[in-house]
């Protein structure tokens, strides 16, 4: 079992928001297990401490940071917080989203699709505008964003989620044009169904058993993470589209 001083992220400092369960935290721990030292970003305290007592029982290391990433100037506060102890950041996955109601257009409360636009889409916009300075301060600074693939189909009652994606991936996009020239890369990863908490709301009769596990994801993650990735403005997809799937809605 890899700890901290060696793996492929040795030394690296890695960010990842929602990981207090979920394609988050699979991902926390698993660029730890690599040797990174993880800051995770998630509301439930219990969540992340569940995760930092994973992260040091293989020898990592992580700081807990309990925040809504629709706090705008809290998310500058962890900017300036992340410079004042570490100098720069090296990894970047915005992956905190939230599914919002499946409704028609016209049925979606004003709250709720503000609040996926929130999570989804601003928030991202402000770790960017908080975090980019620390990221070219980096060797090799890789950020990474979480979408899906339903951002890029028109599927009836997915509106404000698919909508907030696809916003995202041309933010994203747009990123990678903007830090072309430098040391940074941006990249998108569109898992595909996974047995987390967002899943069985979307999906709340389907068997778990058939939906891949985040965890399974994790050598793409750390993939994109690594200084060596020279992928910029990608959208690299997980493997786990169920085989014979004929709902538009279930490659979700
Ligand atoms: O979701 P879930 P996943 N501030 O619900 C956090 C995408 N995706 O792991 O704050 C801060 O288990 C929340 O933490 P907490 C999906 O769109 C999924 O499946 O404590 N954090 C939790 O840690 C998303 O981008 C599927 O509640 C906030 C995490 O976000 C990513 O995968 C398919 C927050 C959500 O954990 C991870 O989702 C696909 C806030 N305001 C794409 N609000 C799939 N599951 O099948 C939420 O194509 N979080």
């Amino acid at each position: 079992m890899s700890t901290a001083g060696a793996g492929r992220l040795a030394g690296r400092i890695a960010l990842v928001t929602g990981a207090s369960r979920g394609l988050g935290a699979a991902a926390a721990l698993s660029y730890a297990r690599e040797g990174a030292h993880c800051i995770v970003v998630a509301r439930t305290v219990g969540g992340l401490e569940a995760l930092d007592d994973r992260i040091k029982a293989i020898g990592g290391s992580a700081t807990l940071v309990p925040l809504d990433v629709t706090d705008g100037p809290g998310i500058d506060r962890l900017g300036a917080a992340v410079y004042e102890r570490f100098g720069h950041l090296d990894v970047l996955l915005g992956n905190a989203g939230i599914l919002g109601t499946l409704s028609p257009l016209g049925h979606i409360e004003p709250q709720i699709f503000d609040q996926v636009i929130a999570v989804n889409l601003t928030a991202n916009w402000r770790l960017i505008r908080s975090l980019d300075p620390l990221l070219r301060r980096s060797d090799a600074g890789r950020a990474i964003f979480v979408t899906s693939d339903v951002g890029r189909r028109a599927v009836p009652y997915w509106g404000a989620y698919a909508a907030s994606k696809a916003a995202l991936d041309t933010l994203a996009g747009i990123y990678a044009a903007e830090v072309a020239h430098t040391a940074v890369r941006v990249n998108l990863f569109d898992p595909g169904p996974m047995r987390t908490t967002m899943r069985s709301q979307a999906y709340p009769g389907e068997d778990e058993a058939e939906q891949t596990p985040p965890e399974a994801h994790a050598e793409a993650l750390i993939r994109l993470a690594l200084p060596s990735c020279t992928m910029n403005g990608q959208c690299v997809a997980g493997d786990a589209a169920p085989a014979g799937s004929t709902d538009p809605g279930r490659r979700h």
